[in-house]
């Protein structure tokens, strides 16, 4: 019997937990700017993160799906991206949404029940969030077909959770991906959790990244906790899916520090022990000890930065509490040209208990 085929998953860390550099640092450490932007996005994304929670504790947003622990991967995956490219997220990707330009007031507002928040002013080719897991990966691999088609140098990133990659629509975007060598990356954010379901009963794959193999395409596991490894590994992926050599796989390795949602505790599944340790990888620690480690972070820049954020923060939020709530014909309105029947006396049966309140959130 002989081997025909095998294959190895490379994993990638730049910056161990400590902050200490293990790996070749990418080109873009020499710009210290950018160092500091990246640092400047985690803590807004941590920070709004925070906020929104309490938002919704005291009722002013109807529920949220927290990024805590995630602020390395999703600023590494914003920032690794060009402007035109298509981002394709699912429910949680607020550091990489922040980084292309979607608001944090529209953020907001989407939690908040209102659909307004889903055509983003900023990067207005980007999808909405997508709650049906994996079918975003579907409409990654659509947008990275049409670019191939019209021949534009742009490329799609769809993001997926652990959970996510037990759905047919994962497989099938990557099988049409690898097939049609589509400038697409999948993002799979290996938070360990797919709500109470662990990564262990989830698949007996030893990794996620294996999966990209069946379907033709590369496939690597980043640490997810180190936004110079996420971001590199993204880059490397667009340079190739923008030379035209096809789609790839990330899997970036992380945990969700919070729980599922506003409307799940994480406490009933989860061993504490777990949580504890993985506070000792969080992303933010380790990148801040770099910095200093630099000299280009100290205690009264970190807190200038972060008061900056908190302002920042509550004027986006000002915005969203003053918006006028969304008429009751909205949720009707973009479904169908011609709505059918059902949806019509839908309509009018909602509109009898309309309240017609306009006071904002
Ligand atoms: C097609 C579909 N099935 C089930 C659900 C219910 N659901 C919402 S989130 C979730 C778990 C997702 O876990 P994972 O993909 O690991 O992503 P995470 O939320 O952990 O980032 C499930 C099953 C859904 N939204 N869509």
């Amino acid at each position: 019997m002989k081997t025909i085929a095998s294959y190895d998953v490379k994993y990638v860390q730049i910056l161990d937990p400590d902050g200490n550099v293990n790996g070749p640092l990418p080109a873009f450490a020499n710009d210290q700017d950018e160092l500091m932007r990246l640092y400047r996005m985690m803590v807004l994304t941590r920070q709004f993160d925070t906020k929104a929670i309490n938002l919704q504790r005291t009722g002013k947003l109807g529920t949220y799906a927290s990024c805590l622990g995630h602020e390395a991967a999703h600023v590494g995956i914003g920032s690794a991206m060009e402007a035109e490219d298509v981002f394709a997220p699912m429910y949680r990707e607020y550091g990489a949404q922040l980084w292309r330009g979607v608001k944090m007031s529209e953020v907001l507002q989407y939690w908040g029940g209102d659909e307004r928040g889903n055509d983003f002013s900023g990067p207005r080719h980007d999808f909405p969030w997508c709650v049906p897991i994996a079918t975003q990966c579907l409409h990654a691999a659509g947008a990275a077909m049409a670019f191939k088609l019209r021949r534009e140098p742009r490329c799609a990133v769809a993001v997926i959770g652990d959970g996510g990659t037990s759905e047919g629509a994962f497989y099938e975007a990557m099988n049409l991906a690898g097939a049609q060598k589509l400038p697409v990356v999948f993002v799979v954010v290996n938070n360990k959790w797919a709500i109470s379901v662990p990564i262990e009963l989830q698949t007996a794959a030893r990794t996620l990244a294996q999966k990209a193999f069946a379907a033709g395409i590369p496939g690597i596991q980043v640490d997810g906790n180190d936004v110079f490894a996420v971001r590199e590994a993204l880059g490397q992926a667009l340079s190739r899916a923008r030379r035209g050599e096809g789609a790839s796989l990330v899997e970036a390795v992380t945990y969700r520090l919070s729980d599922h949602t506003t409307a799940d505790d994480a406490s009933r599944y989860r061993p504490p022990e777990e949580v504890e340790q993985a506070w000792k990888l969080e992303p933010l620690k380790r990148y801040r000890k770099f910095l200093e480690n630099e000299g280009l972070l100290d205690e009264s820049a970190e807190k200038a930065i972060s008061e900056q954020c908190t302002r920042e923060i509550e004027s986006e939020v000002a915005v969203y509490l003053d918006t006028p709530m969304p008429t009751v014909d909205s949720m009707f309105d973009y479904m169908y040209e011609t709505p059918p029947h059902s949806l019509v006396e839908q309509r009018e049966y909602a509109k009898r208990y309309d309240r017609g309140e306009s006071g904002g959130h």
